[in-house]
């Protein structure tokens, strides 16, 4: 796991969400189990990561709307990219990136990101608005996790034997960031196919 503080410039990135929110709106998803995801979520690239009564899986197009999902902007993939390059992964593609958005009180429970095609990609996550602590726990979900705080900017590559470890977000507390306001944004990179 590789963490870059302040690699992503926050100013650049909040049009470009906005832009793609406006496809592709953010929306509580649900599970299979029929309870409310916390976070907000969307997606841009040729594939997107939903969640509904039948599981977890990929689509290429958007169930909310019937339309393809928004293409990933060119400045989405180069930071992807090139922080992938420099945490040494240089041929990552991302083929999809997840937005999740987080109101206050909003977290993630511990889990792994399992429903992508090939692990021997990393996952490069960028982390913008109200700071959030990160957990970072094991190969197995019973070993203790470690907290991370992250804050707006942050990006973590986590590839190789880190691309499997479970992980979670803490619920994020109430504040005002000078670019994004009440919330937290997360963009996750993979290559899902
Ligand atoms: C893969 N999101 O969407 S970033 C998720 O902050 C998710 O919104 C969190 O976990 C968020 O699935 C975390 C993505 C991430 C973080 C840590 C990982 C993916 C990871 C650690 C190992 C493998
Ligand atoms: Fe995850």
């Amino acid at each position: 796991m590789v963490l870059c503080r302040g690699r992503a410039g926050p100013q650049t990135l909040l049009p470009l969400i906005r832009d793609i929110a406006q496809v592709a709106p953010f929306r509580f998803m649900t599970t299979r189990r029929g309870g409310r995801m916390a976070a907000a979520m969307t997606s841009a690239g040729a594939c997107g990561w939903i969640s509904d009564h039948r599981g977890y899986r990929y689509e290429s197009t958007d169930p909310e709307t019937g339309k393809p999902w928004p293409a990933m902007p060119d400045a989405f993939r180069a930071l992807a990219r090139d922080t992938a390059a420099e945490a040494g992964f240089p041929d990552f593609d991302p083929d999809t990136c997840l937005l999740n958005r987080y109101a206050p009180g909003a977290g993630m429970g511990l889990h792994r990101d399992g429903d992508e095609r090939d692990f021997a990609a990393p996952i490069v996550s960028v982390s913008l608005g109200l700071p959030a602590v990160f957990l970072v726990g094991g190969l197995e979900k019973a070993e203790r996790a470690r907290p991370v705080p992250l804050q707006s900017g942050d990006v973590l590559v986590f590839g190789g034997p880190a691309r499997l470890l479970f992980h979670g977000v803490r619920p994020v507390k109430p504040g005002a960031d000078p670019v994004f306001g009440p919330f937290r944004y997360n963009l996750t990179f993979r290559r899902a196919r």
